[in-house]
């Protein structure tokens, strides 16, 4: 029986040794769907403290690094259990930084909850070109792109890379959300894009919220949604 209560404060407290031990005994019992799905929401929840404590000021950016390779080593180990058990791939996401930038580390962070969250998500990397979207888009299908970028010249990217995938004609095909520290309503909208976010568990709600939309994913398992940063859009 696993005790999701310190497994999620295992998370928040970044308590590595703890939560790998809690995971390790969790997938020896040979655990039911149920069990995992409730130990992978454990984890998203502890996610949450995590940047709640981040917006506070108690972490820092180090500390948020740490949490998303914490958070990707706890869902490699999950992953066993889930990959034969669990079915929980909700939608399928492209994400990408966007050309000229190189910075990675909330792309990653907002890639490892998203995937917790019970995401396919195909990491794109970092510099993407333009057509590099309309490809994967093309080749993939997602459901939804995810556009990283945090230099005021990324914000430029990324509404070339929504022009792109107009002229393409697929940009009606799939939902974007842009993030990004810089990112605000008025670049969403400029952008093109259908929300946006400077953090990544509300990433994680908006896109969890349009596939509810579209493909009736349980309310009840993500609770109660908040005022979400939509672009041009109200969520009903
Ligand atoms: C670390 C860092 C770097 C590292 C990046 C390493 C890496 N692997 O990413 C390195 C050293 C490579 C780097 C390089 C440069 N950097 Co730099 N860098 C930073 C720094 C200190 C932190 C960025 C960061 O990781 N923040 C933490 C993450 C967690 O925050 P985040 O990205 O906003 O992500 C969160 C949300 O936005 C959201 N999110 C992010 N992406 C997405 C995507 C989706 C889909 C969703 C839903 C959510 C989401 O989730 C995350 C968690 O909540 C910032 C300073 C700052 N205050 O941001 C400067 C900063 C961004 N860099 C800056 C600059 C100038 C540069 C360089 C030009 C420096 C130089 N002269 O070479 C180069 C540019 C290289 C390039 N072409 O990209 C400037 C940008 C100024 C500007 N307005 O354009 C900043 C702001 C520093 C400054 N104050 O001057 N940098």
């Amino acid at each position: 029986m696993i005790d999701l209560f310190a497994l999620k404060r295992a998370i928040g407290k970044l308590e590595e040794d703890l939560v790998m031990k809690i995971l390790r005994d969790f997938t020896e019992t040979n655990p039911s769907e149920e069990e995992a799905e409730k130990a992978v929401a454990a984890c998203q929840d502890g996610m949450e403290v995590i940047g709640d404590m981040f917006e506070r000021g108690e972490y820092f950016v180090g500390d948020l690094i740490f949490a998303g390779e914490l958070l990707t080593d706890a869902m490699e180990m999950l992953k066993s259990v889930m990959e034969s058990k669990v079915s929980l791939k909700f939608g399928t996401i492209v994400v990408g930084t966007v050309h000229g930038d190189l910075h990675d580390i909330g792309k990653n962070i907002f890639i490892s909850m998203v995937e917790a969250a019970g995401f396919e998500v195909y990491d794109m990397g970092i510099d993407q070109p333009l057509q590099a979207f309309v490809d994967i888009v093309k080749k993939l299908n997602p459901d939804i792109i995810g556009m990283s970028g945090v230099l005021t010249s990324s914000l430029k990217s990324m509404k070339d890379t929504v022009d792109a995938l107009r002229v393409a004609g697929v940009r009606d095909s799939v939902k974007i959300i842009v993030g990004g520290n810089q990112v605000t309503k008025d670049v969403c909208e400029l952008v093109g894009a259908d929300a946006f976010t400077s953090n990544a568990a509300e990433g994680v709600k908006i896109v969890q919220e349009w596939m509810k939309a579209t493909k009736r994913v349980d309310v009840l398992k993500y609770g109660m949604m908040t005022d979400l940063q939509q672009c041009s859009e109200k969520i009903v």
